[in-house]
């Protein structure tokens, strides 16, 4: 049948174009559409976590372990319930046994870089929460399981704020 319709090499050029219009369309529809899946397939979970105490000896986050699952987006609430100024604090999530160095590291780089420093351990930061005030933080969480840390960069703060992510 086929052979019958196209005799000429101009039809057979017209029907090759045909072709590649289709081609086309399949590709550029089906490409978004995996991507959007990718999108749907990544659990998330939402976290809040509390900076409790007003004081120096006080100071400590209300759990000492978070647990998440590989990969996931995590939305995390950080509320901050301090009330004095000196209680300004944030949550750094660091590569397992890094929470101290990252925040010795974070003490020094001051607030104008918001006590984060520019490093390899460093998984995800929240801002600075200020005495009364809530932040919000998203990150994926590592595909590889482990236990991995937390820790207030704040100066002075990451031997009392400090805790475990659990990823699995
Ligand atoms: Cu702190």
């Amino acid at each position: 049948m086929l052979i019958l319709w196209s005799c000429g090499p101009q039809e057979k050029e017209a029907d090759s174009e045909v072709f590649t219009t289709l081609k086309d369309t399949a590709t550029a529809s089906s490409a978004p559409l995996v991507e959007e899946k990718d999108t749907t397939k990544q659990e998330v979970q939402e976290l809040e976590l509390h900076a409790l105490g007003n004081t120096l000896e006080e100071i400590k986050y209300g759990q000492d372990t978070l647990r998440v699952k590989t990969g996931a987006l995590v939305k995390l609430k950080f509320v901050n319930e301090g009330i004095d100024m000196p209680m300004v604090h944030n949550v750094v999530f660091t590569a397992p046994g890094k929470y101290k160095q990252v925040a010795l590291a974070g003490a020094s780089i001051g607030a104008s870089g918001n006590y984060v420093p520019e490093s390899e351990a460093v998984i995800a930061a929240s801002p600075i929460a200020l005495p009364g005030q809530t932040v919000e933080l998203e990150f994926t969480a590592p595909t590889t399981p482990g236990m991995y840390d937390f820790v207030c960069t704040y100066p002075g703060h990451w031997s009392k704020m400090h805790g475990v992510l659990e990823v699995k």
